[in-house]
């Protein structure tokens, strides 16, 4: 049988990623399911649909295998709860049953099943599915993180922060609490690069990333480079007093790098920063609206001098 240890290095460089959720209400087979793919993943073995489901409210899981015919919830019906939620489409589902036929083949893949796993089973076989499918996922992860990462700095990138400033713009509304964005911008930047090359200008936006980075503290916060130069951060239920007290030690941060600029303010590499807050009781606004609030307040510190914060 193989034992799948050379899984690791394919899928990650370690296999504490990968989570298998397990649904049967038949113990042993819960049981037996578990052993083999304990090789392999994380497995959690649960005894119903329901289980399953709320299992995946609170862990994410790259793969799901689960029984037809269980109390309740079956596998089909949970499998279509899992493909029908934007917050679990991704995972794999594999339908476990010692009744397959035509019907249920294409009723499960109409559901969104990727893969079946006919009882009797033969262990080396599930693995390997298993094991198929976990690559699949880590792929998946990976293309999906390189889609919204920034290739210069690998802080988040525009596409990332515009999916998130609606989504967090929506949630605001919904739970009628504040949510903050700055923008910021790299002063003079275009003599920087003038006076000391494009990949030193390069290593100046890296490090300025690094140091933004430091900004941003709670798990629901953001940070990305939004354009060339400039930098974005979303800060869920964030005031306004405390966004004006995070743009003054983003501003620290940057001032600490302390990157000499020969043609900048007091020779030294400075940002300004726009920034505004939704307080909670206004109307519902979308990204693009908020974006532009805090661009021009990003316009406004721009003329009033450069090197500040304008916060409203
Ligand atoms: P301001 O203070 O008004 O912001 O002036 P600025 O010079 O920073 O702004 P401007 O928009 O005139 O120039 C931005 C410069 O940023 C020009 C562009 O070459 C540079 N830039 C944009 N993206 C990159 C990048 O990825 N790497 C480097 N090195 N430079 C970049
Ligand atoms: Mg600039």
């Amino acid at each position: 049988m193989s034992t799948g240890s050379d899984f690791p290095n394919l899928v990650s460089g370690s296999n504490q990623q990968n989570k298998v959720l397990v649904a049967d209400d038949d113990p042993m087979m819960g049981e037996f399911l578990g052993a083999i793919l304990e090789q392999i993943a994380d497995v959690t073995v649960v005894s119903s649909g329901e289980a399953a489901l709320k299992a995946l409210e609170t862990d994410a899981y790259d793969v799901v295998l689960l029984d037809v015919e269980m109390p309740g919830m079956g596998g089909l019906e949970a499998c279509k709860a899992i493909k029908s939620s934007p917050d679990t489409s991704h995972i794999s589902v594999i339908i476990v049953t010692a009744r397959i036929g035509d019907k249920m083949e294409v009723d499960a893949l109409d559901l969104g099943a990727t893969d079946f796993i006919v009882k009797p089973f033969v262990a080396k076989i599930v693995l390997a599915r298993v094991r198929n499918h976990l690559i699949m996922q880590a792929q998946a992860r990976q293309l999906r993180l390189l889609s919204m990462s920034d290739g210069l700095t690998g802080i988040a990138n525009r596409r990332c922060f515009d999916q998130t400033l609606e989504n967090e713009c929506s949630r605001a509304a919904r739970t009628n609490t504040p949510l903050s964005l700055l923008l910021i911008d790299v002063d003079r930047f275009k003599q920087y690069n003038d006076h000391y090359g494009h990949s030193q200008g390069d290593e100046c936006l890296k490090k300025i990333a690094k140091a933004l980075t430091l900004s941003a503290r709670r798990a629901g916060d953001l940070v990305a480079r939004v354009g060339g130069e400039e930098f974005a951060f979303i800060f869920p239920n964030t005031d306004k007093d405390s966004l004006i007290a995070i743009a003054q030690s983003v501003s620290m941060h940057v001032s600490e790098l302390a990157l000499s600029h020969i043609d900048g303010i007091d020779g030294k590499v400075t940002i300004s920063i726009g920034g505004t807050t939704l307080d909670g009781t206004n109307q519902p606004i979308s990204g693009s609206a908020i974006y532009m609030k805090a661009d021009e307040l990003l316009y406004k510190a721009k003329e009033a001098g450069r090197n500040c914060a304008v916060i409203e």
